[in-house]
Parts: C-alpha cells; sequence; structure tokens
C-alpha cells in the first residue's frame, strides 16, 4: 500500500478541498447559530455539570507512532512514544509509511467503552489527531488518515462515537493545533518538527482550509461531543486571541460543548497564576503527570496523568504506577476539586496494553463499592489530614482513610460538627459507629480491620443546617 507524499500537487488539492470544505462549513454555520428566540446558550454551571460530576475519564493516545512503539531503525528513542518522528527526526515520506503498516484488527470499540464503564469513568477523551497530523477518522479534507492512508480502511471515532452512545459514555476528542505533517504548519521545519522560534507564513490557511474544517467534521460527524481537548498550542504561530476566537466558533457550531484551556495560551496562565476563565479561552485548567498540592480553587482543572511513563505506545516502558497509588490518586485529586484524566496507549493491534487493564479493572472493583464518594463531589472543607483524603457531597463527608488508624480512633479536625450518623461506606447496612464530637474534633471509632486496604471510606452524615 503506497500513501501519497504531500507533494505541491497533493498540497494545492488539499488547499482547494479546505477552502471547499470551509465556506460549506461557514455557510452552514448559520444553522449552528441561535436564530432569534431560540433557547439561551447554557450557562457554563450548567455546561460543567456533568464534567464536573464524572470526575474519572479515559485519556487514549493512538495513532501510527503505536508502529514503531519506541524503536525506530533498531534504536530505542528517548521519550515519550508519540514523539518518535520529532525525537529520531523522521522525514514525513519515511513517517507515512508506517501508515502502510497500521491494520488494528484488534481494535473493539465496545470492548473499551465496557472498560470504561467498569472503571467507573464517565468519559474517554481520544485523540481524533495528535501532533503527527495523522487522523483517526474519515476526514474529508485530507487522505492523511485511517481510511485512505491505511489497510485498516475503517472509521475509528464513528465506532467509537457508536460505542459510545450506547454505553452512555461521553465521547471527547483532542486535537492538536502542531501539525507535523501539512506543509502549511510544522512540516517544513523538520528535523526540528517542534521549533518553537519558527512561524509558517502560510499558518494561517492552515487553520482556516485544513484545522476549523476538520474540527467542523469531528462536531457534526460524530458529536454531539463532550469535551474538545486542545494540545500543541504552546507553537510560535498561535495566539491566545485566536484561541478566543476559535473557542468562540466552536460553541457557536456546539453551544454545550466543554473546551480545555489548551484552546489558547491559557495552560500556563490559568494553573500559574489561578486565573480565572475570561482572562484566558477554554472551561478548565490541564496539569500534566502532576496534582496540585492544593487544587487549582477558583477554576475548574483536570490532572492527566500516564500510567507508565508514555502517552502513545512503547513497547519497552513497564514503569508502571500501582493499581493502589492510582486508587490513592484519584481520591487525592477528587478531594482537591479536580477531575482525573487517566492515560492508556493502545498497541498497534488495537488492544489496550495488559497492564493497563489490570489497573483499570482494580480502580473499577474500587469504584463498584465507593463511586459514591468521588462521582459528583467537591473538595475537601478539611483541608489535607494526615491519614488520607475528603471529599464531600450532600451534607456528607467522605473520609478517605488510606492509613486505617492501629489504635481504631480517626480523628477529625471539624469544629462545631452536627454528625447525625457514621458508618462505613462499604457496608450495606450503614451500621452506626461510634461519635464523639467536642467544639473543635470529632473523633470516630473505627472497626479493627479496614475494610479496603488501599482507600477506606467513612461517611460523616451531617445534620441538614
Ligand atoms: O506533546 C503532548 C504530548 O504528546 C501529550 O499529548 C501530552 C498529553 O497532555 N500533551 C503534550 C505535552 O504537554
Amino acid at each position: 500500500m503506497t500513501t501519497k507524499t504531500f507533494s505541491q500537487s497533493a498540497l494545492a488539492g488539499t488547499v482547494l478541498v479546505g477552502l471547499a470544505v470551509a465556506a460549506l462549513v461557514g455557510g452552514c454555520m448559520e444553522s449552528f447559530a441561535f436564530g432569534p428566540g431560540e433557547k439561551k446558550p447554557l450557562t457554563k454551571d450548567k455546561r460543567m455539570e456533568w464534567w464536573r460530576d464524572a470526575r474519572f475519564g479515559l485519556f487514549v493516545h493512538w495513532g501510527l507512532y503505536a508502529v514503531p512503539a519506541g524503536t525506530y531503525k533498531g534504536k530505542r528513542i528517548d521519550g515519550i512514544g508519540e514523539w518518535i518522528q520529532h525525537r529520531a527526526q523522521i522525514p514525513v515520506s519515511e513517517y507515512e509509511k508506517f501508515a502502510d503498516a497500521f491494520n488494528p484488527l484488534g481494535f473493539d470499540a465496545d470492548e473499551w467503552v465496557r472498560l470504561v464503564k467498569k472503571a467507573g469513568m464517565k468519559y474517554i477523551v481520544i485523540t481524533s489527531k495528535h501532533h503527527d497530523g495523522f487522523c483517526l477518522w474519515d476526514s474529508a479534507v485530507t487522505e492523511w488518515d485511517i481510511m485512505d492512508a491505511t489497510p485498516f480502511k475503517r472509521d475509528i471515532l464513528a465506532e467509537l462515537a457508536k460505542a459510545c452512545k450506547k454505553h452512555k459514555i461521553k465521547l471527547c476528542f483532542y486535537h492538536s493545533i502542531m501539525d507535523w505533517h501539512h506543509p502549511d504548519a510544522q512540516a517544513p521545519f523538520y528535523p526540528n518538527y517542534n521549533d518553537g522560534s519558527r512561524s509558517n507564513p502560510n499558518f494561517d490557511r492552515y487553520v482556516e482550509t485544513y484545522m476549523k474544517p476538520q474540527l467542523a467534521e469531528l462536531l457534526e460527524k460524530y458529536g454531539p461531543l463532550g469535551v474538545l481537548w486542545f494540545d500543541g498550542e504552546w507553537i510560535k504561530d498561535w495566539t491566545e486571541p485566536q484561541g478566543k476566537a476559535l473557542y468562540a466558533w466552536l460553541r457557536e457550531i456546539q453551544p454545550d460543548l466543554i473546551i480545555n484551556n489548551r484552546v489558547g495560551k491559557g495552560r500556563k496562565g490559568m494553573e500559574g497564576l489561578n486565573k480565572s476563565d475570561d482572562d484566558y479561552a477554554g472551561d478548565f485548567g490541564t496539569p500534566e503527570q502532576q496534582i496540585p498540592a492544593t487544587g487549582l480553587p477558583g477554576v475548574d482543572w483536570e490532572t492527566c496523568m500516564t500510567m507508565n511513563d508514555t502517552w502513545g505506545f512503547k513497547a519497552y516502558d513497564d514503569n508502571w504506577k500501582s493499581s493502589e497509588d492510582l486508587i490513592q490518586k484519584l481520591a487525592d485529586i477528587a478531594s482537591k476539586g479536580g477531575n482525573f484524566l487517566l492515560n492508556v496507549g493502545p498497541t498497534p493491534e488495537g488492544l489496550i496494553p495488559r497492564p493497563s487493564v489490570q489497573r483499570l479493572e482494580a480502580m473499577g472493583e474500587w469504584m463498584a463499592v465507593n463511586s459514591e464518594s468521588i462521582q459528583g463531589t467537591t473538595a475537601s472543607p478539611i483541608g489535607l489530614p494526615e491519614w488520607g483524603r475528603c471529599t464531600a457531597k450532600d451534607n456528607k463527608l467522605y473520609l478517605h482513610v488510606f492509613d486505617w488508624p492501629s489504635d481504631g480512633r480517626l480523628e477529625v479536625e471539624l469544629p462545631g460538627a452536627d454528625i447525625r450518623k457514621a458508618y462505613v461506606l462499604a457496608d450495606r447496612k450503614k451500621k452506626p459507629l461510634p461519635v464523639v464530637c467536642d467544639d473543635d474534633k470529632v473523633v470516630v471509632s473505627l472497626p479493627g480491620e479496614a475494610p479496603d486496604a488501599i482507600n477506606s471510606v467513612i461517611v460523616l452524615a451531617m445534620n441538614k443546617k
């Protein structure tokens, strides 16, 4: 299977197609705008409601980079697997050959979504297009996609959209602004595709005739989407004003769409300075591979994290975080008012790596008993206790006890508490636990043995004020 390289003729064709699609999209854009008398746009709180309730989602980095899987010309390439084209300085025409070998016959969208649901997750964010520009859907504006460039010839995003609809899981797309394949974007920067000091004079043409028509395709063919998760925003060609304009344009197409802060330059601002949304385009902050010590007060935020050390599949990255660590991280993040977007990097055969499946299943077993203490909760009103974490919901505090007190006494700094009842969340009978309250703390007498070795949840039900 030979795939077309981006010769001038192909580029000319792409631009013409892109211009045509842009005109079409622009034209039908009117049909997405609010007509007179149409319902008012949702408030941000209404729009964010499902996302805030979810607290836990799956990140999927999948694409051609899974084929080399971290090795190129017999050499192991350092760094995250999806960056192999840049790190190994692979010319576009060479990288395109990976498409000939991408035939993930093991891919089963329904199996993926059932695993997500069992893990207690409520949304999936999958790479529609990562930095290499390869499209996991049948795009009308390029042949650099799963339908035209690979022997697989199945629309991965369409199959995933169908499975998500069936299992009521929100479908969301990661989309890279930076594009190492498109000649009007960063392809000409080879071998340093990530050259932050250079601009492409044709970048605006890439945005208007390629990137925006593709985003419209994603919203119209697979939508309504939960989230558009942008990335690759750090390049010199992309600015905060462009991000704000793109945010407004997308919300015009799908008013209840949620968009992360990397649609503009907010990744730094929102997290570094706890800026409000007004300063930066985007609905939530995106701390990556880290959990902010005290969350990001005043803004919605989501920690995205790998289970090992790479987002895209690397055959030899076995540095897996333990299930125990991941379960406690979920409670830590929720106790600070954030969401946890946990990543898997599927194999070139379309399988989620076994160690990832094992961790998702272990998290699912914990969530099957304790999801009430994560989903729909808000940040701890008692800070970060030494014995674990705390989340809150509906006049209840959920005490996530990582370190079960050997003397059976759980002390909670909670002045003036008006406790109705305390019980072990895992106890279906909700047998009351002895509680003593004084002016500044509550002491709960716990059973001798922790119901869960990793994170046992004690419920403090308060009397309504
Ligand atoms: O460069 C990407 C990287 O490949 C990965 O997609 C992460 C996930 O958030 N984002 C960028 C690095 O910040």
